[in-house]
């Protein structure tokens, strides 16, 4: 069918350890510090393609991993930056946030829906600085540098939804499938029965030089909005396409049906399932003309069409409208009218792709957004209490810190200390409740309180 949706796990690379060494040459028996930085992580990259149709490569691999940063080395040589991972989908795909133990979807990452649009799902991490970077005016000679920052991870859901450019809606049996077939080289199944159609057609159609893709949705009936006959859940599709075009039965299906009414109802339909699709894009095409008697209702609905067309336009006759003022008359068994047709919808279409491009460039920054949220999230920290006298810190940015930090390394031990206190865990501590002395778990590291102008003391490695 036309969703497919994987889960797949991606892992940037983790940043490579800074160095720890001094400079050494024959002349100089102590020379200054000179431990190069640790090379930065990759980053696992989800990014559109048009060339690729499925999500088929993620049905089977769900692991994605980012190269790693190489170490720091003295002489001031730094570590070689970790290969990014490009993962590419098809346009059209929806990035989400997945969570695996709970099973649940979280935010949206990013809708890809452009050709080249890209998002950065898993940071790699940063590089740990070599020493000489931790030099102050008391410290000339540090002897720790920080290791590599490990790198994100995590699930993400990833949904290709169709993509058409234009979507054919209509009553059932208004002559969709019939259209398709003429415009493209889709082949669906036609009948004079209602609800012939049960799944979307794809067509790919050309005029000219242009050309796009047109989607035949089952016929939609009053009340598809709520989930009557078939339409509810191509709805759904509708939404990611471009243009509507809105096929009318001029015959009202031979059941004395009457053409207006049914354009009417169409438009409700639209409206109430999403407003804004009722004030998307559209081209309205009149079906079945070479039924003789047809003349007049053809009539009386290319001046429904202007008039809605006006309106659209915030009642402006010479302001552009969603709507296209014009009624396209065709027959889909005959083929008459439906080159201008093609033509039309190919102009409108690429018009909007165009619109959309400029818009997507301008405005649409996923990876800012998502980067944004992710590092708002990480920043906070949260303290609670395990036991008496016995407090827990948790928060990605405080954890990575004290991974980061090598423990065999009082200096670095220190440096950390100072970090902390920089963030503000000391006083939120305080706040909670902590006392001189009481024991503080961040990760798989234990520490002894101290207030705030203390020191904080390490005193054993918790076996967690
Ligand atoms: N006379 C005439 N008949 C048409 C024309 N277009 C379609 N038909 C007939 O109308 C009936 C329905 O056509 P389809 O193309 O299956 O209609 P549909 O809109 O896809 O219908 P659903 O899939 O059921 O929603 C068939 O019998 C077609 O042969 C036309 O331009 N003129
Ligand atoms: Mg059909």
């Amino acid at each position: 069918m036309f969703i497919d949706k994987v889960r797949i796990n991606v892992r940037g690379g983790n940043g490579g350890a800074g160095c720890m060494s001094f400079r050494r040459e024959a002349h100089v028996p102590k020379g200054g510090p000179d431990g190069g930085d640790g090379g930065h992580g990759g980053n696992v990259i989800v990014q559109a393609d048009a060339s690729v149709s499925s999500l088929i490569e993620y049905r089977f691999k769900h692991h994605f991993k980012a190269e790693r940063g190489t170490h720091g080395r003295g002489s001031r040589m730094h570590g070689a930056q970790g290969a990014d991972l490009v993962l590419k989908v098809p346009v059209g795909t929806v990035v989400r946030e997945y969570f695996e133990e709970e099973k649940e979807t979280g935010e949206l990452i990013a809708d890809l829906t452009h050709d080249g649009e890209r998002v950065t799902v898993a940071r790699g991490g940063v590089g740990g600085r070599g020493n000489i970077h931790f030099v102050t005016s008391t410290r000339r000679a540090p002897a720790f540098a920080e290791l590599g920052e490990p790198a994100q991870e995590g699930w993400i859901e990833l949904e290709m939804k169709l993509m058409a450019d234009a979507a054919l809606v209509g009553m059932p049996s208004a002559g969709k499938s019939s259209l398709i077939a003429k415009m493209s080289a889709a082949r669906p199944k036609i009948a004079d029965y209602p609800f012939t159609t049960l799944v979307p057609n794809l067509g790919v159609a050309t005029s000219g030089d242009l050309s796009f893709v047109v989607a035949d949705v089952p016929g939609l009936i009053e009340g598809a909005h709520e989930g009557r006959g078939l339409g509810h859940e191509f709805l759904r599709h509708i939404e990611r396409t471009a243009l509507i075009v809105h096929v009318v039965d001029l015959t009202g299906d031979y059941e004395g049906r009457d053409p207006l009414e049914d354009y009417e109802v169409i438009n409700r339909e639209l409206a109430l399932y999403a407003e804004e699709l009722g004030r998307r894009p559209r081209i309205v095409v009149a079906n079945k003309i070479d039924v003789p008697g047809t003349d007049e209702v053809c009539a009386q609905l290319a001046e429904r069409v202007r008039a809605d067309s006006i309106a659209a336009a915030g009642g402006n006759e010479f302001a552009p409208s969603p709507i296209d003022p014009k009624l396209y008359r065709i027959s889909a068994l005959t083929g008459k009218g439906v080159e201008s047709l093609k033509a039309a919808i190919a102009t409108k279409v690429h018009e909007l792709r165009e619109a959309a491009r400029e818009r997507a460039a301008a405005e649409v920054q996923y990876d800012h957004i998502w980067e944004h949220k992710r590092e708002a999230r990480e920043a906070r920290f949260f303290v609670t209490q395990e036991g008496p006298g016995v407090f827990r810190v948790t928060g990605t940015r405080v954890e990575r810190m004290v991974v980061q930090t090598d423990w065999e390394n009082e200096e670095a031990v220190t440096f950390l200390q100072h970090r902390f206190k920089r963030l503000g865990v000391d006083d939120a501590l305080r706040k909670a409740g902590a006392l001189d002395g009481d024991e503080i778990r961040i990760v798989g590291r234990s520490f002894e309180y101290e207030s705030p102008e203390g020191a904080v003391d390490v005193y054993q490695e918790l076996d967690l």
